[in-house]
Formats: C-alpha cells, structure tokens, sequence
C-alpha cells in the first residue's frame, strides 16, 4: 500500500501524500503534492469509494481550494499578546504566551474556583486533539466547563439516535447506500450545495429511477434536482412527520411485524398521531395533501427506503423531538436496521461524528460514555491514571456556557480551540458583551479570526495538511488525515500546545503531543463504550481504507473485529435490544411571525462559503465568486418592500439588526428570509437569531425566528449599518442550566 507515493517523474524533492479534504463530513479523499511550497491537492484518482473518501474523484470548490490557505499572507505563524484590555495584540513568543495563559488559569481558579476555567472546542479537530482537549479541560484544568461546536450542529439528531437506537452514529449505514435506494426523504439537508460530490450518489439512485423527495423552505438545487419538493414553512417538521405518520396509519402502510419484532411504544404514539388529519398538516406546514400521501406511499412501498435529516428541523427548539418524529416515521414503516433502508442524520462538520464521541461535550467522557455513570468514570479514570473522584461532574452546554461568561459562578478564563463563537454562535449580542466580560481569553487558530481578536493571548496553530490524525465521516468511517509538509516554522500543532499548557499546570505527565499515542490512548478509554475505537490502528486505517466504529479489541485467538459499517441488523443498541418510539409534540418555533416581525427567518449555508467564514472569506477564488452575504428572498416580498435585485435589504429582530444584500428568487416561500451565517460585521446573521434552546439538547434555534425586513440601500452601495441602525440587547438565554445533557 503506498500512501506516500513514488516520487519518480516529479521535481525533486516533491512528493504526493493521500489524505482528506479539511472542510465538511464527507472527507474527499485527496491527493496532496507538497515538496517546496506552495503545495497543491487534486482528487484522488480511483474511482469509487477510494481510502475512504465519498467523493469518486470529485472535489467542491472549497475542497479545491484548501491550500489556498497554507501559505495565505493573513496565516497567523507567531502567537500574540495583548498587555492590558483595550490594547493591541503584539507579537511574542511561544514561552511568553504560555506563560501567559498559565497564569491566568491558575489566578482564576485561586479565586473563583476550578470551574472558574473552561474550554469550547470543535468538530473539526481530529479524534486526538479533541481527545486530548476534553482530558485537558478535566485532567490539567480539573474543570467541569468545556462544550464545543457541534453542540450547534449534532446535538439534537445525537440526542434523538440516542433515545430512539441507543447509538448516535449519525448513518448508520455506508453513504453509498444513498444509491441504491428506491425512495429518499432529505429533510432540511442540502447536499448540492453542502457535500457536492454526494450528488453522484443521489444521481446514481435518480438515474434507476429513485423517487427522491426534498423537504426544504426553499427550492434548493438539492431540491430542483429531486422528483419532488415540499415547500415546507419553517419550524413546523413535526406536523409534517406526524401527518405523514397519520396517513401511513390510515392507508394501512405500517410494517406491524417489524414493530412487533423490534420496537417498543408504537401504542402510544400511534394515539398521538391520531390527529394529525391529512388537512391539518397542510394547514401547518403548507404542503399539500395530496403531496403528504404521494410521499408515504412511495417511501412505504419502496423496496429501500431511506429518511435523512439534516440542520433543517435539527435546529430547532424543537429539533430532538423533530428528528424523533422522523425516526418513528421510519420505525413504523419498518426500515432502521434493513439492509438498504434506514434512518440517518447528515453529520456536517469534518470530524463532526468523532468530535462528539471522545469527551468535548459537557456531559461526556471518550468512546461516548457518560461523565455522571460511575462504572464511565472508574474506566476512564484508570486510562488516565487519576482517581475517579478528581473527574468533575457534567459542565454546561455551549450556549449556555457563553451566556454566563464573567458572571457569578460562571467561566472566567476561557481557551477556545476551532472554533469561531462570535459569529456562530445565537444572539451575537450577547455573547460578544459576555466575551467581553472574560477576565482572560486565549483562542488557538489559523488565523486571526472574529473571536480571535477578542482573545487576550492568541496561538497559531498548524493546519490540516501539517498534521497527523484520525476524522470519522459521516457515515462512521474512521480515517487518516496524512502529513504531507511541517507546519511553518514556529507553529505548533494544537496537541503540542496543550501538552506544553498542561505542563505549565504541573499535569504535563498525563499528556503527550504524538498523535499515535494519543490515539492508542483514546482506543483504551473508549475500549467497551459505545463509540468503541479499541481494535482500530492507524495500519488497520492504511490497509483497510478507513474503519467504521464500533471496532472492539480483538480477542485472543479471534479474528480482528471488522468494524461495523451497518448497524442495528439484529438488534438496537438499546438494553432490550429494540427501537423506541416517543410520541412527540408540535409546539412550532418559539417565535411566531407578527405584526412588528412578521416573516419568519432562517439561516444557513452557501456554497463556496464554510461555516463562519474564517477560512473560505480568506479564500480569493471563493470570496471572489460570492463575495457579499446574499440574503434570499422572493420577489413578492422584495416588492412590498420597494427592494429590488442586489439592492440592500436590512433584517431586524427582536436581538438585532444586520444587512444583506438581496438575492430575488421564487425558490423561497414569499413569507421566509434566508441568510447564510458565514459572515461577521454588519452582516452577521447571528445577531438575528434566537437564542430559544432545545431543552433536551440545547441547540439553539437557528432555523426560525420572527425577522422584519426593509430597503437599507442600492445594488452600488456598500454594506454597512450606521451606528444608529445598531441596537443591542444583551438580554439573557430563557434558560435554566441544565445538568447531564
Ligand atoms: N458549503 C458549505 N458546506 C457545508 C458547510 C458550510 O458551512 N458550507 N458546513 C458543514 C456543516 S458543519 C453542516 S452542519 C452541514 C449542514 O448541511 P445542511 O443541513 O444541508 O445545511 P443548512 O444550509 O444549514 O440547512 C439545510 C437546509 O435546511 C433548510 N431549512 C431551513 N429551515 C428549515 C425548516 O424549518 N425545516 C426544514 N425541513 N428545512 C429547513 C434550509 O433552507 C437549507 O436549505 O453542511 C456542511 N457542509
Ligand atoms: N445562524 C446560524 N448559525 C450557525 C449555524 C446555522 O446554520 N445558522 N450552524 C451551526 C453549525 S451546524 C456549526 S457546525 C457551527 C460552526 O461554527 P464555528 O465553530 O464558528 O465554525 P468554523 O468557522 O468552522 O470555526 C472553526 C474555527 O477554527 C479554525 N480552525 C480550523 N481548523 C482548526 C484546527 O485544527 N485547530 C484550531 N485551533 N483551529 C482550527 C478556523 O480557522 C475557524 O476560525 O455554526 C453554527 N452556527
Ligand atoms: S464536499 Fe466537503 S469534503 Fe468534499 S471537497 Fe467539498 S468541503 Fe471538502
Ligand atoms: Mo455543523
């Protein structure tokens, strides 16, 4: 097996290295030629599912264009201080800064307290580095306060898998399976535009025929490119699940042997569906009837049949109970766990399904065990070497970590790690005047992000194509992110940095800075969880082209476990071994459209753009294309308004007020906004959003709130509010802190 590759017929000193796109979940496989810089990727060249990459030689133009970044000018190469609050970040050295952050952790917790101290971390760190974060937050700050960014993304579909299967492996089945399905529900999910390549499977399973159905407020190309699309109204995913499950009822389409065989509180449910009358879910979610019963015969006389959601109805108050909602629309119908059917949610960031399994959530310990199970904590304890009593117990979740930042018993010194909360996180308002209520902000990245130049210490870090590790993809498949040149001088990678800080606190012991290491300790901690990574070694990654968890240990005298690309052929991950139906209410979104607010609005991605920006706003073929944050919105709406094409349109919310410039489109329903989040300033969709959470996952509510709209320019001018367009609210989150999440 050659992953380093020959280099014979190429300049000298040049070399090619397989490894993986560092942008979303499917992890294109690439080919990375570094030597002297600067270096370049293409697609690997196999076609089919090659070393793991979902991407049959294709590449989006974000994943084209990634080392763009590795030598852009803006590259952060030397960490930086701030002397005194209100000062300007200097250059200094990497003793300086540590020393630095050292100091204040250990000032903050003499005072306030360990728990005084905490970490927000993200899904696109590798396995290890977010392994070794959430040990850090519990082993060298001895703090029950770290979440992290998925908490954004996954934490209600992570939840609902939970309670329904007793797993979170967001597919559980190989991506490809897309393929060979007869029918597909995509729920608020947006491939085309999200995980471009993917399409070549939708395509595949169109060109035989597939019924394919989007549920989507907007006609995505996801959904001009379906054999159906329902325009749904925001929020309101679980009229449509339950009307759906209504009419599967009532036609006699539900699979009674296997909800007999495998699934327990199909009664209960069945009642609570019970008035969900075909008429009554048009009224709610605007999709016609006649649509709602074309979709549940087609998915329930399919011989495979496949339900998938995404951010769509995940980020919603409501969002666990909306993935619930789908899952008993797809256990009624009798697929989880038959091979080529199934239910599964579409993981986003790079390592979003390993990120949330080995210990970054507030609630977690590694192999996706629970901080407060004493049997968790005496296993991981021993991997670690601590008493199990000095483990903290279960820490706040994301938002409502940033929401008490610098208040009575809230975190005080802060270290973020990949990730970017002044722009992604709800209700920028408040979070930017919490930031600013830290005593002591230290923030790692790339690049001297919208956090980052809050931060009172800031540590460059390498970058994906600098570094060994391990991502897991979106369907559970654990892969090996290659070396391919050294981070520039002076730039270590995260793993050495928290070793070096770890050190500092007197617990430098407990950590190593080898990535293989770091990943044999993760197998031992999350040997015999349920995101068990035991028997995968980074060889076993090499030869096989990835391994999907759970992977025991291998036992002696046995053959190694091969991994388990799909779950649930026998049973649930559930102690009776079967599937579990919630009857789940629909309340709708917190905030209703009225007269002062009366559209809805919701957020989301484009295209050439990732996440908040950091990266793809740096990034001159991707800026160039798209360069302003286009809002979309339909041109009866735009000319109530007196809004024409490209002219500025300025959003306001009950939180604040931002502006865009207009995209004119009948692809969205004429009472819906839709704005991407991938920009800060003016144009930062979060100082709209709500910071309503999920109470069982906390996830805020991205996908809907009440938004007015009016002209706030021409197609000429430039984006930009006047200082007395601004307001501010720093009202809190409606939420009391919640325990073991
Ligand atoms: N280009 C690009 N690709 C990305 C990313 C990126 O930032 N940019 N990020 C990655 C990450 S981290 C993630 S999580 C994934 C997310 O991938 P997706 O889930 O595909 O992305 P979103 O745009 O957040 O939301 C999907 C769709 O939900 C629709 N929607 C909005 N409100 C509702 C609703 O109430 N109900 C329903 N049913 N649909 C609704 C939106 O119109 C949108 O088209 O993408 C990954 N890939
Ligand atoms: N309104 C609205 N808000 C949203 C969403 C939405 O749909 N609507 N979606 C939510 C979702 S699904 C997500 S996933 C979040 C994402 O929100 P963010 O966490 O803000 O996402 P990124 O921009 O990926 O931030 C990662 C940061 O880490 C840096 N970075 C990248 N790799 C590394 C690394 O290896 N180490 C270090 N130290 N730094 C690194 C990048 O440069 C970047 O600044 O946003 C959420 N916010
Ligand atoms: S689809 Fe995702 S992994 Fe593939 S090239 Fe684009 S951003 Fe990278
Ligand atoms: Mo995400």
């Amino acid at each position: 097996m050659v992953l380093v590759s020959d280099t014979s017929g190429m300049p000298a000193g040049m070399h090619t290295v397989l490894s993986h796109c560092p942008y979303c979940s499917l992890q294109c496989g690439i080919e990375i030629t570094a030597g002297d810089r600067p270096a370049s990727l293409q697609p690997q060249a196999d076609a089919g599912i090659s070393r793991g990459g979902l991407n049959r030689g294709g590449l989006c133009s974000k994943g084209w264009s990634a080392t763009d970044l590795l030598d852009h000018p803006e590259r952060l190469t030397t960490p930086l201080i701030r002397d005194r609050k209100g000062g300007e970040l200097r250059e200094a050295s990497w003793d300086e800064a540590l020393d630095r952050i050292a100091a204040a952790i250990t000032a903050t917790q003499d005072e306030y307290g360990r728990d005084a101290v905490g970490c927000f971390g993200g899904g696109g760190l590798t396995n290890e580095k977010a392994y070794a974060l959430g040990k850090f937050a519990r082993v060298g700050l001895r703090s029950s306060q770290i979440d992290y960014n998925g908490r954004f993304c996954m934490s209600s579909a992570a939840a609902a898998t939970t309670r329904a299967f007793g797993i979170d492996r967001g597919l559980p089945f190989p991506f490809s399976d897309i393929a060979g399905a007869d029918a597909v529900l995509l729920i608020g999910s947006n491939p085309a535009d999200t995980m471009p390549p993917a399409m070549q499977f939708f395509d595949e399973g169109r060109s035989h025929g597939a019924h394919h159905i989007v549920v989507d407020p907007r006609r995505t190309a996801t959904a001009k490119g379906a054999s159906r699309h329902l325009q749904i109204r925001p929020g309101t995913d679980i009229a449509l699940s339950n009307g759906l499950l209504h009419l599967a009822i009532r036609e006699g389409l539900v699979d009674e042997d296997y909800v007999a065989a495998r699934t327990v509180g199909w009664d209960a449910v069945r009642r609570s569906v019970s008035s969900f009358w075909p008429d009554r879910a048009e009224r709610i979610t605007g999709i016609a009837v006649e649509d709602l019963r074309t979709t549940v015969h087609q998915l329930a006389e399919a011989d495979r049949a496949l339900i998938l959601t995404a951010r769509g109805p995940e980020q919603q108050r409501g969002g666990t109970d909306a993935a619930l909602a789908f899952i008993n629309l797809a256990l009624a119908l009798g697929l989880p766990g038959v091979e080529g059917s199934g239910w599964g949610t579409v993981t986003g960031q790079g390592n979003g399904q390993g990120g949330r399994e080995h210990g970054q959530k507030a609630d977690q310990l590694p192999g996706y065990r629970k901080l407060d199970d004493p049997e968790a904590r005496a296993h991981v304890a021993g991997v670690w070497g601590i008493d199990p009593d000095e483990l903290p117990a279960p820490g706040l979740s994301a938002y409502e970590m940033l929401d008490r930042l610098g208040t009575e018993g809230g975190v005080r010194t802060m270290l973020v790690m990949a990730s970017n909360v002044v722009v992604s996180a709800p209700n920028a308002n408040r979070v930017a005047d919490r930031l600013a209520a830290l005593d002591f902000l230290a923030v790692s990245d790339i690049f001297l992000s919208e956090t980052a130049e809050l931060a009172d210490v800031v540590l460059p870090t390498a970058q994906w194509a600098e570094e060994e590790g391990t991502m897991t993809n979106v369907e559970g498949r654990v892969l090996r992110r290659r070396r391919a040149l050294p981070p520039p001088e002076g730039v270590l990678t995260d793993l050495e940095t928290l070793a070096a800080l770890a050190d500092r606190l007197g617990r430098g012991k407990y950590f190593s800075a080898d990535p293989r290491e770091v990943f044999d300790e993760l197998r031992r901690a999350s040997s015999g969880g349920l995101a068990d990574y035991a028997g995968i070694t980074y060889d076993r990654i090499d030869a096989e082209d990835g391994v999907y968890w759970p992977c025991p240990e291998q036992r002696a005298g046995e053959a190694p476990h091969p991994g388990t690309p799909r779950l649930f052929a026998d049973r649930f991950a559930t102690p009776d071994g079967r599937a579990r139906f919630h009857p789940v209410v629909f309340r709708g979104a917190t905030e209703k459209p009225d007269d002062e607010f009366p559209y809805v609005l919701t957020t989301g991605r484009l295209m050439q753009h990732y996440q908040s920006g950091t990266q793809t706003r740096r990034t001159k073929t991707l800026i160039m294309t798209v360069p302003d944050a286009v809002a979309e919105l339909h041109p009866d709406l735009a000319r109530r308004h007196g809004i024409g094409a490209s002219d500025l349109v300025r959003l306001r919310t009950r939180r604040g007020v931002a502006v865009f410039r207009a995209r004119l489109t009948d692809a969205i329903r004429p009472d819906t906004v839709f704005a991407p989040f991938h920009w800060g300033g003016d144009s930062l969709a979060n100082l709209l959003t709500s910071p309503a959470l999920d109470p069982q996952s906390r996830m805020p509510e991205f996908k809907a709130c009440a938004v007015a709209i009016d002209r706030h320019g021409g197609p000429d001018d430039p984006i930009r509010l006047e200082s007395s367009d601004s307001f501010h609210t720093a009202d809190t989150a409606d939420t009391a802190p919640t325990k073991g999440i």
